[in-house]
């Protein structure tokens, strides 16, 4: 089989091997700019957008990736090299592959290159949205002051320069500016990030930003700008080496960036879209009034879950999600935190079987052929932690509840950041604090709790009498017998609930 590379050119011939785009891609106009063009963009928004596009009576709704960062010239430089086009490998869980090339994302622009292209298309009367998957370090929020971060350097910098912006604010502002200026009518800013109230966040922040960047857009924009919050889920691994041999080998397609992901697929939207919104409920989406119950129980199952296996896996020298969770003291332990820390604090989830979300949870991060890497869910945890497990602590510390299992985590995660795993291992940390939560872990090693002083992690949970006291417990309990005989002794002592 000859090896074609992935491009408008070879579509054609693409497509006699697997499904492509069967809409005329040349006739698609950019509607969405989408900002931070990762694997989870385009295994999500991208690929329902594919669909969208697919009996070809939609035609203003193509997306333009934006790459924001240096960082990003990589995935950058290969969707133009491919015309935008990628393969999206989906991972059965029977171990087959479901192969499909999406061709939603017709054009891209790398924003150090040239910012003001990026402002400009953003500008543009026929965007209509700008969705965003920015990292949920990316918001700038600080859970200290629980307000917007304007010590970070970046802001600083976009501050004083803001025709050359670095971060997404910088670049929203100047943005509606000309949107006001041009007399255009109403925008969306819509979230696809793990972050409670991902709408209501980026709004807040990026008010406190324009207060002070440019005072007078605010009133403009509490009447032209939505902020529709939405729950987004799809568990997407990062593209390995092989993945990228594999899909070469079985099908000659040559794709330098292919996506892979689990089968499953979620996203719960509010209907909040000032500017009119794609029929994305014809492809799979949930349109609701109120999504917040549903991206509490994401966040603090799903996602918590995620950092609870990653974390006691990592320090117990497992490399991927489900060689952990097939561990059953991890699995149990798993179990107990969800059924007795969280469900309570979940409240009422009108139309949803918890139980069976919680069993349909077990089963995704078991699949065998997804091979989540610990790495990638340990990554940035001082971002994830205070919105994926410090929320369930707060509600049950309030309600006198159970916070020992989230206590041993935490303090797992303090051992974590000394950089070894129990057998000695180098982990591969990769956090925006990685220092900070360095100097710490090492401190924490004559006072454990010198590591919950990180206040922009952990805001006043080091003031929590019986946090403290359980995390204490639990970090002697590590050092002394390692995290397999603790969490074996936490879950005999542990009545699950009916
Ligand atoms: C993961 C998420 O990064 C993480 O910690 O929990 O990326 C997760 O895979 C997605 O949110 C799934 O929807």
């Amino acid at each position: 089989m000859e090896n074609l590379k992935l491009n408008n050119k070879n579509l054609s011939q693409i497509a006699e091997r697997v499904a492509t785009p069967k809409y005329d891609r040349s006739a698609i106009k950019t509607g969405i700019v989408h900002v931070g063009i990762g694997g989870f963009h385009r295994a999500h928004e991208a690929f329902y957008t594919n669909q969208l596009l697919q009996d070809g009576t939609v035609k203003d709704l193509g997306i333009c990736g934006v790459a924001l960062l240096d960082f990003d010239t990589k995935i950058y430089n290969t969707l133009k090299e491919q015309d935008g086009l990628y393969t999206l490998i989906v991972k059965e869980l029977d171990g087959t592959h479901t192969t499909q090339v999406i061709g939603s994302i017709v054009e891209c622009l790398f924003a150090p290159e040239n910012p003001i292209k990026v402002i400009e298309k953003m500008a543009s009367p026929e965007v209509k949205i700008i969705t965003l998957t920015i990292t949920e370090g990316g918001y700038n929020y600080n859970e200290a002051t629980k307000e917007f971060d304007f010590t970070n350097p970046l802001i600083i910098h976009d501050l004083e320069y803001p025709q050359a912006p670095k971060t997404i604010f910088g670049y929203l502002t100047q943005a509606l500016k000309l949107r006001k200026e041009q007399g255009l009518k109403g925008i969306t800013i819509q979230s696809c990030d793990n972050i409670q109230g991902n709408g209501h966040m980026m709004q807040k922040m990026l008010l406190s930003y324009v207060a002070k960047a440019e005072p007078s857009l605010v009133t403009w924009m509490e009447t032209n700008v939505s902020f529709p919050n939405a729950m987004v889920d799809r568990i997407t691994p990062v593209t390995s080496a092989e993945d990228i041999a594999n899909l070469k080998e079985n099908t000659g397609i040559d794709d330098a960036w292919p996506v892979v992901c689990e089968p499953f697929k979620q996203w719960v939207i509010e209907d909040n879209f000032i500017a009119g919104r794609p029929a994305w409920e014809t492809v799979g989406a949930q349109f609701v009034p109120n999504v917040e119950p549903y991206e509490k129980m994401k966040l603090s199952l799903l996602n918590a879950g995620h950092s609870v296996i990653g974390l006691l896996g990592a320090l117990m020298g497992y490399n991927t999600i489900d060689e952990a969770v097939h561990n059953t003291n991890i699995r149990t332990f798993l179990n107990n935190y969800m059924h007795i820390e969280v469900t309570p604090t979940l409240g009422d989830l009108e139309g949803i079987n918890l139980n069976d979300y919680k069993q349909s949870l077990l089963e995704r991060f078991g699949n065998i052929n997804i091979k989540d890497q610990i790495d990638r869910i340990c990554s940035e945890t001082s971002a994830k932690y205070p919105i994926f497990i410090l929320p369930t602590i707060n509600s049950q510390l309030k309600a006198n509840g159970s916070i020992k299992l989230a206590a041993f985590v935490t303090a797992a995660w303090a051992i974590y950041s000394l950089g070894k795993d129990e057998k000695g291992k180098e982990l591969n940390i990769k956090d925006a604090l990685k220092q900070e939560l360095h100097k710490q872990a090492i401190t924490a090693t004559q006072t454990p709790s010198s590591f919950l002083e990180i206040d922009a992690v952990f805001g006043d949970l080091k003031t929590e009498k019986t946090f403290v006291e359980a995390y204490t417990t639990a970090y002697n309990d590590i050092v002394n017998r390692g995290v397999e005989a603790c969490i074996k002794e936490y879950n005999s002592n542990t009545i699950k609930p009916n």
